[in-house]
């Protein structure tokens, strides 16, 4: 088993992110956070979605898998269920997360299925050049909505608080100290996680821009929030405009999936024989 470091989790593989990106910095926070973590490198698992946010699987050197738009979240949940010892995290897009893969989110998060979810939240589809993702700001201008986008932002923290989510968080990539500490509690934390992350798009989102969140955003911490207390946190998740609030919203500490089901509840199910009772008999009925 190997110590994760900054350098080791380098990849030879090009990085084609525009210059400027807000992924540099996200990617920078994770691979620090990796590091400082006891995990060992060989335990670490990270699954990606589809778009720009996806090719953070080609550049951290650990386990993973690339998969489909919108599944990160299932495709989790069947490694972490397969294997409970592997850290598992999940790196998706504000459009592969919150459009097409929007359905899994409250069922990750009831269920408690102990996986992190980072979204790169740019706003905007990045890897498409440039559509109006769910959580664009209405009246939001792209080549999908010239005259703004018609109808309000989806909120993720407001799901996942809805959801029984039992951590909540947002950060950005303009404070890579404080995004790290967000990262490290996530994994830290046992449970579901969400951590929406605000990723400059530098490319096709003018709008929600470095300088838009350097006016706006203030730590929660900084203001005494409690984030033991969800009604302190749904109200915090409401405020939107002159000011928006990062940090973590809300935590709570309860079981976690596979605590209710026996056969998951010892050893992981990759260590166990593969000699279910009746699997043949059940077999045949398929032939
Ligand atoms: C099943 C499926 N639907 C749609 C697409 C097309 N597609 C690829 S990336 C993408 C959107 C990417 O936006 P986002 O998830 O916000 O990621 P970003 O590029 O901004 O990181 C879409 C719609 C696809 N590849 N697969
Ligand atoms: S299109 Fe946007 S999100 Fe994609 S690499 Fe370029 S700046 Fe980053
Ligand atoms: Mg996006």
């Amino acid at each position: 088993m190997q110590k994760p470091t900054v350098e080791n989790l380098d990849t030879l593989e090009p990085n084609t992110w525009c210059k400027g990106c807000g992924n540099f910095g996200l990617l920078r926070a994770l691979k620090a956070t990796l590091a400082e973590l006891e995990v060992p490198k060989e335990q670490y698992f990270l699954v990606t979605g589809i778009g720009c946010h996806g090719k953070l699987y080609n550049y951290v050197d650990v386990n993973g898998f690339h998969g489909i738009h919108g599944r990160t979240l299932p495709l989790a949940t069947g490694v972490k269920l397969t294997n409970h010892e592997l850290t598992v995290i999940c790196a998706a897009g504000d459009g592969d997360q919150y459009d097409e893969g929007l359905g899994h989110l409250p069922h990750a998060a009831r269920r408690n299925i102990d996986i992190k979810l980072f979204t790169h939240d740019n706003k905007v589809y990045g890897l498409t050049t440039g559509q109006t993702a769910p959580t664009a700001i209405q009246g939001y201008r792209s080549k999908t909505t010239l005259h703004g986008a018609p109808s309000p932002r989806l909120e993720p923290l407001k799901i996942a608080l809805a959801s029984n989510a039992s951590f909540v968080a947002r950060g950005w990539v303009g404070d890579l100290e404080h995004l790290k500490g967000l990262m490290k509690a996530a994994i830290q934390h046992r449970g579901f996680a969400l951590l929406d992350i605000f990723q400059v798009c530098f490319t096709f989102n003018r709008e929600q821009t470095f300088q838009f969140y350097r006016d706006r955003v203030y730590k929660l911490e900084d203001e005494g929030h409690d984030s033991s207390d969800l009604h302190q946190a749904w109200t915090r998740a409401q405020e939107w405009g002159d000011r928006i609030p990062i940090g973590l919203f809300y935590q709570e500490n309860r079981p976690i999936y596979r605590d209710s089901l026996p056969q998951l509840k010892k050893e992981a199910l990759i260590k166990q024989p593969l000699a279910p009772k009746g699997l043949e008999k059940l077999l045949k009925e398929f032939m």
